[in-house]
């Protein structure tokens, strides 16, 4: 607790694993309450995805209004955006603003990653491993580890061979990659490519896409943010946020909604709403009505809408049809993109289906496919994703009571009492972790409701003299079955994503965030107000 760290180079109140916008938050919230801590990256500079994602033409698919902290007004009416929706670079030179205006820097220890983390049961206390050998202890461990963080590589045969030069999106060079003159494969076809591809076209000589599955896109209709919006927004920054945050996903953006069902209207009607959506640009298309996510026929006519702008944009009908998504409209991420689907009328563009013939190896010179097709490439784009939610916290694999870990005790899917905690897990908390809003929210509001919650509970422990605190299994098994009812009330976890961990071989099939960020705020509160009820506590 405040003022008893033994060593204070080794022996923390909390240690925070993790610098991106959650550490970073977490890190101002407990240095303020007079908590000694530690945050340790892996990275050589802090940001988390914004340091990590430099690939062309990445940026947020949340309003840059909204895609930030609102913690301190004094940053929330100095900051200008610039677009509508900010470019990595943006972002990051945002999140460094912030941690040089609160001083984080000198907390953070860079180049650091943590491997391994035990409960020390007679202690009450967290041993916290490094990958330079080092043990430091704390009373508190907080996972900000990110849900999107653990880069998912296939295991290409022959990978490493390959004589090009290879990229993953999630690990860009900061120098950037020229493609000017190059033959370039991207594999993959979710966010992370649906926003590189456009550009990388332009430089490619030729480049090729390994689609395995299409994907819906949207516009996003990105654009300079007018001035005059950004000063209407700041005159009232509070009641925006607040608005925003009553919503179902914490972020309402420009957005109109037609009505509860689709059904109910006529179709040339429904047609209406959905190009006034399409024009606005954005995720926000996804709640165009509100049945969307919950009645196939209703998703189905959005499906139709959106397959019939593919054809009218794609020259070729059979690339189009190749563009085509088959799965339910919104259960995959949504992508939001910026002349995606035009990309493929550029003579230097071709697009190669790997649902059937898949990917086979990599060759010292390119791709080779299961038919024996071969492509020959001086670069590959490694658009393939994340080991999302669950991989960058079962890398480090915490030992909890008995020495048991959390592979172990999420061997059938991660179980969380409301994405905070895990029983037998005590004084460990996880900020967005599996089981809360997370990547179906606002990530940043998301973040900050975490934050401040853990940081309410500890301040509450010290007052009432507690040292430890642990989540019931009782009250995590209730949890986790809720999480789930509401998941199986909607089409979310009806197909193949990371939402269910079906993009890395192996994984548990579990639908992983919570469904709903305002009734979710509202249980987080009613917890906290009823003595952090469902925890135990104890000296
Ligand atoms: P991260 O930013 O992922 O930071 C976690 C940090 O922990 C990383 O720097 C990592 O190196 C470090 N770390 C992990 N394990 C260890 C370890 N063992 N030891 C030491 N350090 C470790 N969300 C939205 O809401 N809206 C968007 O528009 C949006 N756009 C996105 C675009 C991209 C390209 C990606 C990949 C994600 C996007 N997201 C978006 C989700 C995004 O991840 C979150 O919004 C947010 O940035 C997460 O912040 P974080 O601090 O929780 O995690
Ligand atoms: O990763 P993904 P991402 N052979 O998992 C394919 C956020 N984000 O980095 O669909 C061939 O979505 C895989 O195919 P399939 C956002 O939350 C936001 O693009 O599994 N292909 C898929 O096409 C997003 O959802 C933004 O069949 C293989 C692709 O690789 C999340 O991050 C931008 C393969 C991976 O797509 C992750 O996005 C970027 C294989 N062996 C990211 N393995 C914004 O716009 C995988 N694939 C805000």
């Amino acid at each position: 607790m405040p003022g008893q760290q033994r060593d204070t180079e080794r022996d923390f109140d909390a240690v925070i694993v993790g610098a991106g916008l959650a550490g970073l938050y977490m890190l101002h919230r407990l240095r303020g309450m007079g908590f000694s801590t530690r945050v340790f990256e892996t990275g050589t500079a802090i940001g988390g995805t914004w340091f990590w994602n430099r690939y062309p033409g990445a940026r947020c698919d949340i309003e840059s209004l909204e895609y930030s902290y609102q913690f301190s007004d004094e940053i929330q009416q100095e900051w200008e955006w610039t677009e509508r929706f900010a470019s990595q670079p943006e972002i990051l030179s945002y999140i460094n603003h912030v941690a040089d205006r609160f001083d984080l820097h000198g907390n953070i220890q860079l180049e650091t990653r943590v491997e391994q983390a035990r409960f020390d049961e007679a202690e009450n206390r967290w041993a916290i491993r490094t990958n330079a050998g080092h043990e430091y202890r704390a009373r508190f461990c907080i996972m900000a580890t990110g849900c999107l963080s653990c880069r998912n590589t296939p295991d290409f045969k022959g990978l490493e061979s390959f004589q090009g030069e290879s990229y993953h999106t999630g690990d860009w060079p900061h120098e950037g990659v020229d493609f000017h003159s190059k033959r370039v494969g991207v594999i993959g076809t979710g966010s992370s490519a649906v926003q590189s591809i456009p550009i990388i076209a332009e430089e490619a000589e030729h480049l090729t896409v390994f689609q395995r599955t299409a994907n819906y896109s949207v516009p996003a209709q990105n654009k300079p943010l007018d001035p005059a919006v950004q000063s209407r927004i700041k005159a009232d920054y509070a009641g925006f946020r607040e608005r925003n945050s009553n919503s179902f996903f914490g972020t309402l953006g420009d957005f109109e909604n037609a009505g509860p069902s689709a059904k109910a209207i006529s179709p040339e009607e429904r047609d209406r709403f959905y190009e006034a959506a399409w024009k606005r640009g954005g995720v926000p298309f996804l709640n165009t009505f509100d049945d969307l996510m919950i009645d196939k026929e209703s998703n189905d006519t959005a499906v139709d809408f959106i397959c019939h702008k593919i054809r009218e944009i794609v020259d070729d009908p059979e690339v189009a049809e190749r563009l085509i998504p088959r799965q339910t409209f919104g259960c995959k991420r949504l992508c939001v993109d910026t002349d995606y689907f035009s990309t493929f009328n550029r003579p230097n563009v071709s697009l190669v289906d790997v649902s059937e013939n898949a990917i086979e190896e990599v060759t010292p010179s390119g791709l080779k496919l299961a038919d024996g097709d071969d492509f020959a490439l001086d670069a590959i784009v490694l658009a393939t994703g994340f080991d999302a939610m669950t991989g960058a916290l079962l890398a480090i694999d915490p030992h909890g009571k008995s020495g048991v870990t959390l592979s172990e005790k999420w061997s059938e899917g991660p179980q969380t009492y409301l994405g905070l905690a895990v029983s037998g897990f005590p004084n460990l908390f996880t900020i967005t972790g599996p089981g809360s809003p997370s990547v179906l929210s606002n990530m940043v509001p998301s973040i900050e409701q975490h934050a401040n919650w853990i940081a309410d509970c500890l301040g509450y422990l010290h007052e009432t003299g507690h040292e430890r605190i642990e989540a019931t299994r009782a009250a995590e098994t209730a949890w986790v079955a809720h999480v789930n009812e509401v998941a199986n009330g909607t089409l979310y976890p009806k197909c193949h994503s990371w939402y269910v961990g079906t993009n890395v071989p192996g994984k548990t099939r579990v639908f992983m965030p919570y469904l709903g960020y305002a009734p979710y705020v509202e249980k987080c509160n009613e917890v906290a107000a009823n003595g952090y009820e469902g925890f135990e506590l104890s000296r």
